[in-house]
């Protein structure tokens, strides 16, 4: 089959070979914190101090990692492919750009950008936010709505190849998106089955920095 359409969907177990931690390999905590502590309005507006050292520590963090193969292999089948590649993503580091990745969508927020609590405003951030001051970290958190999801459903809808890499497929709506793209191929590639592994038409088991550069060669010798 010859593709012309890919949607990619990443989770944090793509970064893991990098060094930063995933949500579910640390037993539901987020760094050692509480998801309702740290990534939910309600746990900033009960404690700012804490949140904002939370997302200024991982946010310092960036400086110490760097991309792995699999985000350099993505970077390499957007450059190389000859049809559409839009790489959707729940992370919130920067090494997919920092890869060389160009049409992404960080669904989630990013680490390096902040929003102003009043005004919305999104801008660049490389140092630490003040608890103090007025803006936030440009990220989602639960409850709140992810970013850009009316251009991904669009994506999804056009998609003839979807593929999910380093997801456990617990967190919603990214959870949805194969079922969105249903009409399409449907791939998973992760270390170990997700919760959804049943509904994709192909699953490849095993480390990122594996399994992705040989999906992406299989892909790119296909004619
Ligand atoms: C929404 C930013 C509605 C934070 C994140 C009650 C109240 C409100 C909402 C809900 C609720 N109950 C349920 C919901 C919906 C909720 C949800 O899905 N909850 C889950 C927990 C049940 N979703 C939301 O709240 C979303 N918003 O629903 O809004 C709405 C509607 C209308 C109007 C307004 C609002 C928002 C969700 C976004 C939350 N923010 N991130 C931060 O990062 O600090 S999600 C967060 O979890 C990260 O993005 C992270 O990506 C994600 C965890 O998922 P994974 O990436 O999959 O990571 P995980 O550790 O789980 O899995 C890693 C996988 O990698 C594993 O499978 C592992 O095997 C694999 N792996 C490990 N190593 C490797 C590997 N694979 C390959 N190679 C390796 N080396």
């Amino acid at each position: 089959m010859t593709y012309n359409s890919i949607v990619i969907l990443t989770g944090s177990g793509i970064s893991a070979e990098s060094g930063l931690k995933t949500f579910r390999d640390n037993g539901g905590l987020w760094e050692g914190h509480a998801m309702e502590d740290v990534a939910t309005p309600e746990g900033f507006a009960r404690d700012p101090e804490l949140v904002h050292k939370f997302y200024n520590e991982r946010r310092a963090q960036l400086k110490t990692v760097k991309p792995n193969a699999a985000h350099l292999a993505l970077a390499f089948l957007e450059e190389r492919f000859h049809g559409s590649v839009l790489l959707v993503t729940q992370n919130v580091d920067n090494l997919h750009q920092r890869a060389g990745s160009k049409n992404i969508i960080p669904m989630h927020g990013e680490l390096k950008k902040k929003r102003h609590i009043h005004t919305s405003e999104v801008a660049d951030c490389d140092e630490a936010l003040d608890p103090k001051g007025l803006w936030r970290p440009h990220i989602v958190w639960f409850g709140e709505m992810p970013l850009e999801m009316s251009r991904i459903s669009e994506a999804l809808q056009k998609a003839d190849l979807f593929i999910s890499i380093g997801t456990s497929s617990t967190v919603y709506p990214a959870a949805g998106f194969v079922t969105e793209a249903s009409h399409a191929d449907t791939v998973e590639l992760n270390l170990e089955p997700s919760h959804a592994s049943i509904m994709f038409d192909r699953a490849i088991h095993g480390k990122a920095t594996e399994i992705v550069p040989a999906f992406v060669k299989e892909l790119l010798e296909e004619k």
